[in-house]
């Protein structure tokens, strides 16, 4: 009875938190610690700095909503994950790649694949099938790859690239570098057997300082339409990483300041002694869970309407026109700049021509002096 009770409640007034507080639906604050300052002058960010960061943001929305465009116009085979509302957090903690660092992620990739440097015209195409996509047309939305940039992926079986992750960390302590993984994982992934097996090991592995791991848990508060708490009878996700040894902290992930900041003294703690850490990034996904979601009974237009208002980048935007770094025109013309862009973008993927019909033999297995050589 209880139960029943608990959901009649829970889906009368949503299950998606309280925006307005930046509280999730497990309940617990999002807020970053009052401790630590994440204001532009604590930051140093100027207004270049700032405007490049509102440029980031912009350019994955705007290409993500080109992404709809080509995929209602038939133009994408196949599924499509966009990650509008999650800007903050990638751009966040992509702040502080390094070369030699990696990210790896699940199939909500397209951002992440464009803070690390590839070519959006190559991540379109690539979502097109094209020849002259990423990875040639050969993966698709959720299987992008782009190795010199640090980019393994992309993978579409949730959990699956917790481990290789997991894995990778413990590779750039073996060969002693001060590298770290960023790995990427939703809220719903973190209920997979494969989860628990990594975090597992990346604890122990870390007690010797041999796993510079950074689990970053984008909690978007629903695995396609199932709220976190119909997901798990535990719902704090960060907390989870106790049984593991694993020190963790919550950010707010609608705030990219705030993603800054934790994801610096984070960053630098690992480099320094090559264990793994916990942040658990409470975001909403602003847009249906894929292309296929049409109607999205598990949650309000209400719920949605109120986690707008906290739109990154809008709350970024904010910032820049309070500090007096920009005003409104000039934001304005970032993202006509930004829009034009991705049109040509979108153009090159249309006219690129299918992959040749040879590719269906090229890398498929790994190239025997590649194999050799490792
Ligand atoms: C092993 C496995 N089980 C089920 C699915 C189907 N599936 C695709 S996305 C998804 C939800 C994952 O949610 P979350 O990890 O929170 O990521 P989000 O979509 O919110 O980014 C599920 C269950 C899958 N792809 N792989
Ligand atoms: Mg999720």
């Amino acid at each position: 009875m209880a139960t029943t009770q608990t959901r009649q409640q829970g889906s009368k007034k949503g299950r998606g938190g309280d925006p307005a507080a930046g509280v999730a639906q497990n309940g617990v604050s999002a807020k970053n610690g009052a401790s630590h300052d994440s204001s532009p002058e604590a930051l140093g960010l100027d207004a270049q700095a700032m405007i490049a960061f509102y440029r980031k943001m912009v350019g994955v929305r705007l290409f993500e909503d080109g992404a709809q465009r080509g995929f209602r116009r038939g133009k994408i085979g196949g599924y499509l994950h966009v990650y509008t509302g999650q800007e903050a957090v990638a751009t966040g903690f992509l702040s502080t790649y390094e070369p030699g660092d990696r990210a790896i992620t699940a199939y909500r990739d397209h951002a992440h694949a464009l803070l690390m440097g590839s070519e959006p015209k190559e991540i379109m195409a690539e979502l097109f099938g094209r020849g002259t996509g990423l990875v040639k047309g050969k993966g698709g939305s959720m299987h992008l790859f782009d190795e010199p940039n640090g980019m393994m992926g992309g993978y579409g079986i949730v959990g699956g690239h917790i481990p290789l992750g997991v894995g990778m960390a413990y590779a750039q302590r073996y060969q002693n570098t001060t590298n770290i993984t960023q790995l990427y994982l939703g809220d719903g992934a973190i209920h997979n057997g494969a989860f628990h097996e990594a975090a597992n090991l990346s604890g122990l592995w870390g007690r010797e300082g041999l796993n510079p791991c950074l689990f970053i848990i984008e909690n978007n508060q629903y695995g396609m339409g199932t709220s976190v708490e119909r997901a798990t009878a535990m719902t704090d996700l960060a907390a989870k990483f106790d049984s593991y040894a694993i020190p963790h902290e919550k950010v707010d992930g609608m705030d990219l300041l705030a993603v800054v900041e934790c994801a610096r003294r984070v960053v630098a703690h690992m480099r320094e002694t090559g264990q793994p850490y916990a942040v658990e990034a409470l975001t909403y996904r602003l847009v249906p869970h894929g292309a296929g979601d049409f109607f999205e009974k598990y949650r309000t237009k209400d719920e949605v309407a109120e986690w707008r208002k906290r739109d990154p980048i809008g709350i970024l935007e904010e910032k820049i026109v309070a500090a007096g770094m920009a005003d409104d025109d000039q934001l304005d013309a970032i993202r006509a700049e930004i829009r034009e862009s991705i049109d040509a973008v979108l153009q090159f993927a249309d006219e690129s021509p299918e992959p040749a019909i040879e590719e269906l033999y090229t890398d498929v297995y790994a190239d025997e002096s590649v194999v050799g050589s490792r």
